[in-house]
């Protein structure tokens, strides 16, 4: 199968001088990607305009409508606006899923929520063409997010599967719900016991589609290491400590992610500290 949508992977970095997007957005026949939360103070000690948002990240008030205004121009600060806007309530979506995420393993509501407080994450949208040969055609290849908590809007076309006892099944657009998807960097904070789970995207010919994907990451910088509590003599460490940073460097560099992603990685790991 070849790829019909290459996930253009507009990495944009947090901090105040913002890289520039390789085209204008009425190009791209692809995708974009954000990351809403700004850096750590701690890389930037002295940025002005930054302050704590409610829902907790450090985030510069506009850092989003901002770079869509210098990037794209003044034609698209409504749509910065909105994007704006979305990331923030993704960001706190997020972090109250990892409350209960964190009381379902008896780490309590703060455990996981307290990590993801600051965050680096990424937003991402995805536009399918249509394509003539679907049966030969993906839009997205099998992967599993390498990020910790993936939350999927898909508009009505649908197109997600996710890889469920050997078959390919196709997760229905349902109106007003997201798709809420384990990463592998959850799967390793929590030892094993959440998966992370492969899914690609399908093409059709009849109808484009748009999704858009919030992706919660830790900051680059962080240690991931599962709690205490979830660590004991039954359930030995799985993954070693990682840095969110160098699990992104990996799978941008050096991996495809797919089910393996962890296992290669703690090789990977393992190596390069040799
Ligand atoms: O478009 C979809 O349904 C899936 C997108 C996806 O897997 C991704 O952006 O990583």
């Amino acid at each position: 199968m070849s790829s019909c949508v290459l996930p253009f992977f507009a990495w944009i970095p947090s901090s105040p001088c913002l890289s520039k997007i390789n085209r204008k957005l009425r190009d791209w026949p692809v995708s974009v990607a954000a990351t809403p939360a700004a850096s750590p103070a701690a890389s930037h000690p002295s940025s002005l305009g930054r302050r704590l948002f409610p829902c907790g990240f450090s985030l510069s008030p506009n850092v989003i409508h901002d770079y869509f205004l210098q990037t794209l121009g003044h034609e698209f600060r409504h749509f910065g606006d909105v994007y704006q806007r979305y990331c923030e309530a993704m960001s706190k979506l997020s972090l109250e899923i990892m409350e209960v995420l964190g009381v379902s393993l008896g780490v309590g509501k703060r455990g996981f929520r307290d990590f993801f407080e600051r965050n680096d994450s990424i937003m991402r949208l995805n536009y399918y063409p249509l394509c003539q040969r679907p049966d030969q055609t993906l839009g997205t290849g099998p992967h599993c997010d390498p990020t910790s908590l993936t939350i999927l809007h898909q508009d009505h076309v649908g197109g997600l599967q996710v890889l469920s006892d050997g078959k390919w099944r196709t997760i229905r657009p349902t109106p007003n719900a997201f798709v809420v998807n384990i990463g592998d960097t959850f799967m390793a904070l929590s030892n094993g016991r959440y998966k992370s789970c492969l899914h690609r995207a399908v093409v059709n010919s009849d109808e484009t589609r748009k999704s858009l994907a919030f992706f919660l990451c830790p900051e680059m910088s962080k240690i991931v290491r599962p709690p205490c509590s979830l660590v004991d003599g039954d359930h030995p460490r799985v993954y070693p400590d990682f840095t969110w940073s160098a699990l992104l460097e990996f799978t941008q560099k050096h991996y495809r992610a797919d089910t393996k992603t962890l296992d290669a990685f703690a090789e990977w790991l393992l190596k390069s500290q040799k």
